[in-house]
């Protein structure tokens, strides 16, 4: 990629589904089966603890049963190789980028194998359900553990060093996402707004389409590799 130094790359749902991930918004998507509001906001976590932990304990679960695809793996071999600033942002909760081996990569919208102690606010790595009520591995206090994932209405995590990338960026680009969550969707008016080329790999148009420079449209385990070589 001539005269390209900086790159940062945003994925979502879609770079997950071939691993066998509901994404959230199309098909069968996961929002289907449980409504936004009744599973990923801080209210109906106040309202329905046990309903919430449950959806998360089912995901949590689910994610350690598969396995990442060609898509995490020709991410994680351009992170390994390239020589100039590169940064993944995902809006997933999984860690099948990590366990494809990246590892310029932050997670905007938490994790789903970490756990967030409303007592003392320590993250613990977690694997196991929290709808039991465990104690914190860090100050003993039982039932007050809830996913580390940023929920609609909260803040997501990494703003500043994304905003950094974004502003320095020489290529942005989108990799299975909808374009329908905020402010991940503004991410590529950033970059544009800095200078950089950016480029769409999404199953289908997304919400922000026109944004882009170019869009390729088709499986990501299809375009990503074929665009990493
Ligand atoms: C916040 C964690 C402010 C939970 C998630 C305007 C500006 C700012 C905010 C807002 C705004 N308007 C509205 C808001 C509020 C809200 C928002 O954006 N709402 C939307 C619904 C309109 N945003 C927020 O609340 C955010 N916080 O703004 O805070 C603030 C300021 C100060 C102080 C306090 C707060 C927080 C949003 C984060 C919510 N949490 N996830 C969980 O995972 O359970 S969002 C959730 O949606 C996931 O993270 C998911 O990644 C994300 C986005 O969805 P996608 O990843 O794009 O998935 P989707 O299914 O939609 O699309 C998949 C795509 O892949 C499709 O296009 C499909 O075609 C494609 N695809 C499918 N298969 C393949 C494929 N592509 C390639 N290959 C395939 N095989």
């Amino acid at each position: 990629m001539k005269d390209i130094h900086n790159i940062v790359i945003l994925t979502g749902a879609g770079v997950s589904a071939e691993s066998g991930i509901d994404t959230f918004r199309d098909g069968g998507g996961l929002w289907e089966q449980h409504r936004v509001e009744d599973v990923a906001t801080p209210e109906a976590f106040a309202r329905d603890p046990a309903l919430v932990q449950r959806f998360y304990d089912m995901r949590r679960a689910a994610i350690q049963t598969k396995e990442p695809n060609a898509a995490h793996a020709a991410i994680a071999r351009l992170d390994a190789g390239w020589r100039g600033e590169l940064l993944v942002v995902t809006q997933n909760v999984d860690d099948l980028h990590e366990r494809a081996g990246a590892k310029r990569l932050l997670h905007m919208h938490g994790e789903h194998l970490k756990a967030w102690c409303t007592a003392c606010d320590a993250r613990s790595d977690w694997l196991g359900p929290l709808g039991d009520g465990p104690a914190c591995p860090a100050c003993g206090t039982a039932g007050d553990l809830r996913p580390d994932v940023v929920w609609f209405g909260e803040m997501p995590y990494h703003m500043e060093d994304i905003y950094r990338a974004l502003n320095r960026a020489d290529l942005f680009v989108s990799i299975g996402t909808s374009g329908a969550v905020y402010p991940a969707a503004g991410f590529v008016r950033e970059a544009r707004a800095a200078g950089a080329r950016t480029l769409e790999l999404n199953m289908e148009p997304s919400q922000g389409s026109h944004w882009f420079d170019e869009a390729r449209h088709g499986p990501a385990t299809a375009l990503v590799p074929g665009w990493v070589e």
